[in-house]
């Protein structure tokens, strides 16, 4: 029984999570969860956001060596999110070196073992943070046995590596109010489209689908749970009322999971007179496709202003191999339909998978180019190279082609595509990737490229029409100057 009126200090630690991080503004939502509970209970949370704070060491040593502190959690996904996670661990151990250092977050609960064999990884938490953290941290104030609790992996006294029991899913509505005061939002506002102060929020767990290159098949086990509408509601208001917030980004998996759930929420903000502008639902082209011009209806009168149609490739052949069980004509009509109803639809590509030949990653092109040309206010990004992540069917399928990928937590610090070794791509491939991706960045260039590369963009654009029309990706002596271009802009 975890009792509610605690005492102690607790230090969680939100490193930075790598160069694609460039603007630095999204709120550590996996720390808030874990912090709630703590709050709720009474102990006294300090959290350090390593982007936020140029002198973070001295923050964090006099952090770690306030009286009455516990433990010291860190929170990291793969990839360069490791290797600070790592640097921040070293300050502690240095600054306190009898604190348990405690990691958690989607890589340690991918790789909770390996992760656990780690000198600076005390305990290894995998799963849903809520329901392990809360247990763990009471057991240590309170000197009581933790060996057992789930959701732990960790060393035990024979040098071995022990795994507990896997930790139930929290309840979502039981989850106590963000404690948003452990960081200072005003760092994290974000101005979507031009338009007011928006902040994060996630409304769901999970999602049911089976894409080869996420994480839900191994996380949720292609399971899903939302918030109530109530709930959801409630949320809104708060950042809107306590915080000022005019805009959210829905960072949810898969918002649209539950149709009526979904409905229901925006129904709930429509009948509040809520008013805020929603940016970036996830939402699947099939589930759009099978909605009527109602269901659009209700979400651009709720407020949704942009709807992230995660698309990733134009080729239906590399979407099958993707088990993205989505089509190409599916997207084309969807592509349509909101830029009648004045919802922005935000599409993502990748490209370089195992198994995906240049054929298709020139068809992934063209179709891009279909997308903006059929709807001028759709938002596309450049096509990013493909990384197979753990847990995940590409990874399975590039490892049977011959990648080999780390076997030590330190070793996916530097899992990005310009350190992991795709022994699939051939050298030739590759040229053509990094051509394919450097044209991708011209398909729309509208609210991308400022000052001196606005007009160099603006006409590049059309000669990369031309290259994608053409499929003439060979000789193209005009990067040399794009990049030129680019160096003396940030010069
Ligand atoms: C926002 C976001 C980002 C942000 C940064 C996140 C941040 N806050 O700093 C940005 C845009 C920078 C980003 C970048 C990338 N991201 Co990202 N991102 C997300 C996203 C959409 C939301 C994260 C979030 O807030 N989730 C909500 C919180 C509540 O969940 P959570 O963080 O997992 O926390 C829970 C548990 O993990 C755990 N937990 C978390 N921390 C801790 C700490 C302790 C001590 C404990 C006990 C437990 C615990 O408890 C929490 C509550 O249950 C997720 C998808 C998702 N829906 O989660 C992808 C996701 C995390 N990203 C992913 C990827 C792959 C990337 C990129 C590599 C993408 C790319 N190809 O460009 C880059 C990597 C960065 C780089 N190299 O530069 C993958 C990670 C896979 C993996 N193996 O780690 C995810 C899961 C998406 C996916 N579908 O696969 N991302
Ligand atoms: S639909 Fe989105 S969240 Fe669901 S499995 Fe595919 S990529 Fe992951």
């Amino acid at each position: 029984m975890l009792t509610s009126t605690a005492t102690g200090h607790v230090v969680l630690l939100h490193p930075h999570p790598g160069p694609k991080d460039k603007d630095c503004h999204i709120l550590p939502l996996g720390i808030l969860y874990v912090a709630a509970p703590l709050v709720a209970r009474g102990y006294e949370v300090s959290a350090l956001d390593q982007r936020k704070d140029s002198d973070w060491r001295s923050t964090l040593r006099a952090m770690v060596q306030r009286p009455g502190t516990i433990c010291v959690g860190i929170s990291t996904m793969t990839g360069p999110q490791i290797a600070h996670g790592i640097d921040m661990a070293k300050v502690v151990r240095e600054a306190a070196p009898d604190l348990k250092i405690i990691w958690g977050g989607v890589h340690p609960s991918l790789l909770p073992e390996q992760t656990a064999e780690h000198p600076l990884v005390d305990i290894a938490c995998f799963g849903e943070g809520e329901a392990v953290f809360p247990a763990l941290v009471e057991a240590l104030a309170e000197g009581k046995p933790w060996h057992d609790l789930p959701g732990l992996c960790y060393r035990g006294e024979d040098g071995k590596i022990r795994k507990t029991s896997e930790p139930d899913a929290p309840d979502l509505d039981q989850i106590p109010p963000l404690p948003y005061k452990i960081f200072d939002l005003d760092h994290y506002k974000v101005s979507a489209l031009r338009s007011g102060p928006s902040l994060p929020m996630v409304t769901s767990r999970g999602c049911r689908f089976r894409c080869a290159y996420c994480y839900i098949q191994e996380f949720f086990k292609r399971t899903w749970r939302g918030l109530s509408p109530d709930k959801v509601i409630a949320e809104f208001l708060r950042l809107r009322d306590e915080f000022g917030a005019e805009g959210v980004f829905l960072l949810d998996d898969f918002f649209f999971q539950n149709r009526k759930r979904a409905a229901d929420i925006l129904q709930g903000l429509i009948d509040h007179n809520i008013k805020l502008n929603l940016y970036n639902a996830n939402c699947r082209a099939d589930f759009l496709y099978r909605s009527d011009d109602a269901y659009l209806k209700l979400m651009h009168d709720a407020g949704i202003k942009t709807l992230f149609v995660g698309t990733e490739a134009g080729s239906d052949l590399t979407l099958k191999e993707m088990l993205k069980d989505i089509t190409t004509e599916q997207v084309l009509d969807v592509n349509r339909r909101l830029a009648a109803i004045g919802i922005k639809a935000v599409y993502s590509f990748m490209a370089g998978m195992p198994g995906e030949s240049e054929e298709q990653v020139m068809e992934t092109l063209a179709f891009m180019l279909r997308l903006k040309r059929e709807n001028p206010g759709a938002m596309l990004y450049k096509v990013c190279l493909f990384v197979p992540f753990p847990g995940t069917e590409y990874f399975n399928r590039a490892k049977e082609m011959g990648c080999v990928f780390p076997e030590t937590f330190e070793g996916w610090g530097n899992h990005d595509y310009n350190r992991v070794n795709l022994s699939y791509l051939t050298p030739s491939f590759k040229k053509f990737l990094h051509r394919a991706e450097e044209i991708s960045a011209f398909i729309d260039v509208d609210g991308k490229a400022t000052g001196l590369m606005k007009p160099v963009a603006r006409a590049y654009s059309r000669v990369a029409q031309y290259r994608i029309d053409k499929k003439s990706y060979h000789f193209m002596p005009e990067l040399g100057l794009i990049k030129a271009a680019r160096a003396l802009q940030r010069a």
